[in-house]
């Protein structure tokens, strides 16, 4: 490159000097290869990125400098619109891979060949706060995969919990205006606990069975590699002859589901803002991709019109026991974004975006919904030329004859720009194989009415509170209480009382009791009562849970003098399950442990608080617990970490620690030292949480 002159970054107050790139103390490091040097967007190569153009080094700035404002007006322009919900997201690619030829039930391409991977793209989010909003609020997920198949992009854009608050898509912007931060005030961010929310729902009973899910662990999952997923309403699988199946689709993370503690939940949005968005980004950095199955419940008219209920409903859950889940492929996330803008915020899902082979029902939210993504998009990505951006592509050859419009990239030649034509012989063409809806016969009244058979708002409610096990039931009374206690309007309250007391009278007492509002539920009138149903297990996080710790999170606290043997025990016996282990010690920079090696720490005892893991290891010297002791900091680590029912795995020394913080024994406090102890410690961690020390501690409310 020739040499240019340019000014200096200057040093703070000094006087600009000119000087030669290259030479000067203050000069600051520019390339001097032709591909990498920096460019305006048109393309000129810039020799100053440091300061702007000027009428004398103390003058002012000159409008003529081209380079400062394309910098200053792209940056302006950096931001869109954020989406009106699931705003908070992050996101990861990934491929889906059949178990086996599903060609039977459907003609979908990406069914049908086992060797086959699909690339997907899979965005994970909250639904109500904005994009800067904390990752552990209590909130319903959104769990939405795009998959580009060689038929073109499906997406199925579902959530963390099967069923939704409403069951016509003429109510989302009422819940959504609802549930966000209120009109005037602008807050709560990111919380359903205000008055306009449980106004709302109060005020529509068919939101009671979501609302049972969304006050349940549901609401706070431990992350997002440890969530379940549902498309929610009832889809069609259409096969080569046309033969119609009802479906519902689930995703099952292969390493089990699992959620926090509310008072966990609460730290963590102030300890690890992103707790989430960091777990998912480095757990696929670590090469510990996140997998989940896909799984169907298959049905056809008559079993559906056996159920009892009707499947067209959003609001309904198929119980596994009545129809099982079959497993029919695998989702492994195996690479993180290149850019969160480009892909992430950009990505642009749709529920109307399905292949040959899958198709809608009358759901009417799902109807709605097939109108709104798109239509967001526009306001959102700017025009309807989005599927152009490179995140939203199909990977199948894209021909059609929509021309036009705000940031169209691609070159259409020909002036054959319309079909039929009879001047380009190689244009488009519709194809007999393509999409055809399922022609479901439909010829009724143009009326607004919602069917009898919606109309039974309490009995899946029931089903769901008596599908928990014990300490989900009290979690959810829990969180009941805590959310009508941020509700000052006491006749929402009371309505809201009323409503639980049609799920079941053991809820609305628990809730009454734990607000002190003993026998202040209104008495509400349901359209239909509820019946009791068949229990079901899979409901139940807890019930289904298997022992592992797979992809789960240790923290081991260390001072100088710790056991490095032990350390290592710990690790290795760690690893070998499939966890992760850090380190948290007084200082950053490394410890010195007791057979004289370093230790570097993942955090400090302020930086990483116990919350961040899913079991704990106290591993101080003797010396080193003395200081311990004397810290806030220390002593808070160990009572949360038993507060938060985990295990805790220990050795002698950390005695005064743990009985400062309050600790005592029970099944989840495990001795390190002695044979067999770290075994034991794996062994009781995998049991997660140690429930029966959670009554000890707190009572609902
Ligand atoms: Fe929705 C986004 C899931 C009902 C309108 N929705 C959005 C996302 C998910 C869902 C996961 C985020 C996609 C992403 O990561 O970009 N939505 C659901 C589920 C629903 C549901 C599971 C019920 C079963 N949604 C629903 C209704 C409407 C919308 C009834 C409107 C009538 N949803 C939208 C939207 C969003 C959206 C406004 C905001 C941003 C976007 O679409 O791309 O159009």
């Amino acid at each position: 490159m020739a040499k240019t002159t340019r000014t200096a970054k200057p040093a703070a107050g000094k006087t600009r000097i000119k000087t030669v790139a290259g030479k000067g103390g203050e000069t600051h490091q520019q390339t001097d290869s032709d591909d990498r040097a920096l460019t305006t967007n048109q393309g000129v190569p810039i020799s100053d990125n440091q300061n702007s153009l000027k009428s004398g080094a103390r003058g002012p700035t000159l409008l003529e400098d081209f380079v400062l404002r394309e910098k200053i007006t792209h940056f302006d322009h950096e931001r869109i619109p954020e989406r009106i919900v699931h705003a908070r997201g992050s996101g990861a690619h990934g491929y889906f891979r059949p178990y086996k030829d599903m060609s039977a039930l459907t003609r979908a391409a990406f069914l049908r060949n086992p060797r086959e991977k699909t690339r997907v793209f899979v965005r994970f989010s909250t639904v109500a706060g904005g994009a800067g909003s904390a990752d552990t609020v209590r909130d319903v997920r959104g769990f939405a995969v795009k998959f580009y198949t060689s038929e073109g992009n499906f997406d199925l854009v579902g959530n963390n919990i099967p069923v939704f608050f409403i069951q016509d898509a003429m109510k989302f912007p009422d819940l959504v205006h609802s549930v966000k931060m209120e009109a005037d005030r602008a807050f709560p961010q990111a919380a359903s606990a205000h008055d306009t929310f449980w106004d709302f729902v109060s005020l529509v009973p068919e939101s009671t069975h979501m609302l049972m899910w969304a006050m349940s662990d549901r609401g706070i999952p431990r992350s997002y590699r440890m969530m379940e997923g549902f498309g929610v309403h009832t889809f069609r699988f259409v096969n080569e002859k046309g033969n119609s199946t009802f479906v519902k689709f689930h995703w099952r993370p292969t390493i089990g589901s699992t959620s926090l503690i509310w008072d966990e939940a609460v730290k963590l949005a102030g300890a690890d803002y992103d707790f989430h968005r960091r777990d998912l980004w480095n757990a696929i950095e670590a090469g510990d991709y996140p997998e989940f199955e896909l799984g169907i419940q298959a049905f056809d008219e008559k079993t559906a019109n056996k159920l009892g209920f009707d499947v067209l409903d959003p609001t309904k859950v198929i119980p596994e026991e009545i129809i099982p889940l079959q497993m029919i492929g695998k989702l492994v996330l195996d690479r993180n974004p290149d850019n969160f803008f480009a892909e992430t915020e950009q990505v642009a899902f749709h529920p109307g975006h399905v292949v040959p082979g899958i198709d809608f029902t009358n759901d009417p939210l799902l109807q709605g919904r097939l109108f709104s993504y798109i239509d967001t998009q526009l306001s959102r990505l700017g025009g309807p030329n989005f599927h152009e951006i490179e995140i939203n592509k199909p990977v199948c050859p894209m021909r059609n004859f929509q021309r036009d419009g705000l940031m169209r990239m691609a070159v259409a030649k020909g002036r054959v720009n319309y079909e039929p034509n009879s001047l380009g012989a190689d244009t488009p063409r519709e194809t007999p194989t393509g999409f055809a809806s399922f022609p479901e016969p439909s010829d009724g009244p143009k009326l607004r009415q919602r069917p009898e058979s919606f109309a039974d708002h309490y009995s899946h409610a029931r089903l769901f509170w008596l599908s928990m096990t014990r300490p989900e039931q009290q979690h959810i009374v829990s969180a009941f209480a805590f959310e009508l206690a941020k509700v000052e309007t006491i006749a929402i309250r009371r309505r809201v009382l009323g409503r639980l007391k049609l799920v079941h009278a053991d809820l609305c007492n628990g809730v009454e009791a734990a607000l002190g509002m003993e026998g202040e539920a209104e008495t509400l009138q349901p359209a239909v009562a509820a019946k009791t149903m068949k229990i079901s297990k899979a409901l139940s996080l807890i019930a289904k849970a298997q022992p592992t710790i797979k992809g789960r999170k240790i923290g081991v606290l260390v001072t100088d003098g710790a056991d490095a043997k032990l350390l290592k025990a710990v690790q290795d016996a760690a690893h070998g399950e499939g966890a992760m282990v850090e380190i948290v010690a007084p200082k950053i920079g490394g410890t010195k442990l007791g057979n004289g090696s370093t230790v570097v720490a993942n955090h400090t005892i302020s930086g990483g608080p116990s919350v961040l893991f899913d079991a704990v290891v106290l591993l101080p010297s003797a010396d080193g617990v003395k200081k311990l002791v004397r810290e806030a900091g220390a002593v808070a680590w160990v009572h949360d970490a038993f507060s938060h029912l985990k295990v805790i795995g220990n050795v002698a020394a950390a005695k005064p620690l743990m009985d400062k913080a309050g600790v005592e024994p029970d099944d989840g406090i495990v001795a390190l030292e002695g044979a067999g102890g770290t075994k034991a410690f794996i062994a009781a961690a995998k049991q997660h949480r140690i429930w029966d020390r959670e009554p000890k501690l707190r009572s609902p409310g």
